[in-house]
């Protein structure tokens, strides 16, 4: 049996460094903390909404600033923690004036979900950044990501950059890893969109949903990006939350720092693929903190399919 802490021993002084290790035992703890927290706010009054609305002018619920709190005072835990970064928060946050490291992370993604007690999650990633400056960076600066999901069973999804690994939360509060080394596998005929979305998507997100409908996909939206990511962990299939064709400044639904990357970071090293438009998302250089972006990720061959899509438009448009 490996535990989370095993493991992250296993890699001290190699992969993770110490001020890594404590930093990652920290944000583990804090989704305990949270997992708990879920399972039993209908009792502390903590369901509905709050009259507050966070930068994006979301309704915030009691547990998606409770959950902001937890992550907070994890990074506050860490003498190496520089700046935390929230979803639900308008800016960065100053922590330790002499740490190094920015903690990105959406505190309860999903949380729509929360009244109807569907999977939540909380999403993260970590990248260097001494001053404010450094923190706006694509996401191949990301040195690990992750994310929780808080479902029948809590799990913790980590990558440390190389590889990923599943943790399942057991009744004594140990995160034991349940899948060494997750793939994606390279294809699977289901996909994941808000098909209600249908005349907002382009040309190449609509050709590629016809297609894979008539070859025979299967379609499954939970509206939680954790819990839609977990599937393709484990069964594969694409998920896709492309522009609004009609409004393409407003770039999206999904964050590009707190959603897109640490999902990209951990897709990519399981074996997938994460794009915008032909692009990996990782690639793309953050113009804000709170950028929303068109994501799709998934299988390989399948992301590839839409990929090519997107490829053939752009050299349709040179040659007009
Ligand atoms: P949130 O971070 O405010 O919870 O929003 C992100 C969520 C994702 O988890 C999910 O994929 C998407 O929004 C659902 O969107 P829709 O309401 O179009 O189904
Ligand atoms: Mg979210």
């Amino acid at each position: 049996m490996t535990t989370f802490e095993n493991f992250l021993e296993g890699h001290k002084g190699s992969a993770l460094n110490d001020e890594m290790v404590v930093l990652l035992r920290e944000i583990a703890q804090a989704t305990r903390r949270i997992s708990d927290t879920l399972k039993t706010s209908a009792f502390e009054g903590l369901t509905g909404a709050t009259e507050e609305t966070n930068v994006q002018g979301e309704a915030q619920k009691p547990l998606d600033i409770l959950s902001n709190e937890i992550m907070l005072e994890a990074c506050r835990n860490v003498p190496s923690v520089s700046f935390a970064v929230s979803e639900e928060l308008d800016a960065e946050v100053a922590i330790h004036a002499d740490g190094k490291y920015a903690v990105i992370f959406d505190p309860l993604d999903g949380s729509s979900n929360l009244d109807v007690n569907v999977t939540v999650g909380t999403i993260f990633s970590v990248i260097e950044a001494a001053s404010a400056a450094d923190i706006l960076k694509s996401g191949r600066h990301q040195v690990v990501a992750g994310y929780a999901a808080y479902g029948p069973q809590t799990v913790l999804v980590l990558t440390i950059g190389k590889g990923v690994q599943i943790f399942t939360l057991n009744t004594d509060g140990t995160y034991v890893m349940t899948t060494a080394d997750a793939k994606i596998v390279p294809e699977a005929k289901e996909f994941a969109i808000n098909a209600a979305r249908r005349a907002s998507w382009d040309d190449v997100v609509a050709a590629y949903i016809e297609e894979a409908i008539d070859s025979g996909h299967n379609m499954r939206w939970v509206g939680s990006m954790v819990a839609d990511t977990h599937r393709i962990f484990n069964r594969g299939g694409v998920f896709l939350y492309p522009a609004d064709r009609n409004k393409p400044a407003s770039g999206g639904r999904l964050r590009l720092l707190y959603e897109a990357n640490p999902i990209g970071l951990l897709v990519e090293a399981a074996g997938g693929e994460a794009i915008i438009g032909n692009t990996c998302i990782l690639d793309i250089e953050p113009t804000g903190l709170h950028q929303r972006v068109p994501v799709i990720f998934g299988s390989k061959v399948e992301v590839d399919k839409i990929s090519a899509g997107y490829a053939a438009r752009v050299l349709e448009a040179a040659a007009e």
